[in-house]
């Protein structure tokens, strides 16, 4: 941790008291006049802190910043999310944290922008990503997995964010297969699984998500499919370097059993978000479109939908509508 992360801990974890400057100072192991320039330049981020001349600090607000200092003073993580790269504004998170994984970047680093102005969806598709509002971030993972597992862990992500959303505002979502995760049938997260690969060995998952979180409004073309989570919260805001250390946290919670138990667990956690089972839906593919009853994923994540023949398709990629309630 760095001496202004740390800082940051210590003004969080006494957020009921004042500590004084002279605390501080011991445990940072630095002058002072050290201690308050750093304070100065939390406040000039946004933070807002009371200094009183003979009790010390104490922090009365935090902005809603998401700089690695932000998220990292209070993450509870081995090493998810320990290693941050914060950028104001990238092409893709994908494409930075691609570079960073061939340059070896550890397992667990993240990539976090305030503005992606070429965010991807899949299949070529574009995703928004407008400045300031949302958290659009790519994770490095290293997986001891043969590739074709690795849509495994887009079913996992999809189940940590639901429950990291869920510990940080008490919002509630569904997901939707295989990467779509809603409130009230409107999108709101999407995850992006890129995979760098040998024939039998993954060498590094990229897993991209991008969230809709303090947005307020959509282009047109959006307004009928996606939503924010300020927009389901009564128009509230949510502090994002919160709800990033509550995803990391269920991440790291949830990876750490898969790497140990297989996708059992996380299938069945899986099972009782999803919205699309139990269904008739109709699944989109390259090759054409099939609809019947979405019966089940399969233990690589693969999609089991059973059409009105009664023969049962095994579905690896595609984008499903909910055609019916059954
Ligand atoms: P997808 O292909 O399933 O969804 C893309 C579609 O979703 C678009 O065609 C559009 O209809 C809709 N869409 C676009 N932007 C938004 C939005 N902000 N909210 C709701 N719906 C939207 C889903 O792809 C995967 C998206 C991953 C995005 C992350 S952000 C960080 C990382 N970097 C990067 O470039 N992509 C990932």
């Amino acid at each position: 941790q760095s001496i202004r992360e740390k800082l940051l801990a210590m003004l969080l974890e006494n957020k009921d008291t004042y500590i004084s400057g002279q605390m501080i100072s011991e445990k940072l192991g630095c002058s002072r006049t050290a201690v308050w320039k750093h304070i100065s330049e939390l406040k000039k981020e946004g933070y807002e802190v009371e200094g009183l001349q003979k009790r010390g600090y104490r922090l009365i607000s935090t902005p809603n910043n998401i700089r690695p200092h932000d998220i990292k003073s209070n993450l509870k993580t081995k090493f998810i999310g320990q290693k941050i790269v914060f950028q104001e504004v990238v092409t893709s998170t994908q494409e930075l944290a691609q570079k960073l994984a061939q340059e070896g970047a550890k397992e667990g680093t993240v990539v976090v922008a305030e503005q992606q102005i070429k965010g991807r969806g899949r299949l070529g598709r574009t995703w928004e990503s407008p400045k300031g509002s949302g958290i659009w971030m790519s994770l490095i993972i290293r997986p001891n997995i043969p590739p074709f597992q690795a849509p495994q862990l887009t079913l996992l992500t999809a189940v940590a964010i639901v429950q990291g959303i869920k510990k940080a505002t008490g919002i509630s979502c569904e997901i939707k297969w295989p990467n779509d995760i809603l409130i009230n049938g409107r999108k709101i997260v999407g995850i992006l699984t890129e995979m760098q690969a040998e024939s039998d060995r993954v060498q590094s998952i990229i897993i991209g998500m991008g969230m809709n979180v303090n947005t307020t409004s959509f282009p047109d073309s959006l307004k009928q499919k996606a939503t924010s989570l300020l927009i389901e919260n009564d128009g509230k805001e949510i502090n994002r370097a919160q709800l990033l250390q509550a995803i990391f946290e269920q991440f790291e919670i949830l990876y750490i059993e898969y790497l140990k138990n297989g996708f059992e667990v996380i299938k069945l956690r899986w099972e009782s978000y999803a919205v699309s089972l139990g269904k008739i839906i109709t699944a989109r593919t390259l090759t054409g479109e099939i609809t019947g009853y979405a019966k089940g994923i399969t233990d690589q994540g693969v999609l089991l939908l059973e059409d009105y023949e009664g023969k049962t398709h095994e579905i690896y990629s595609a984008d499903i509508e909910i055609s019916s309630q059954s």
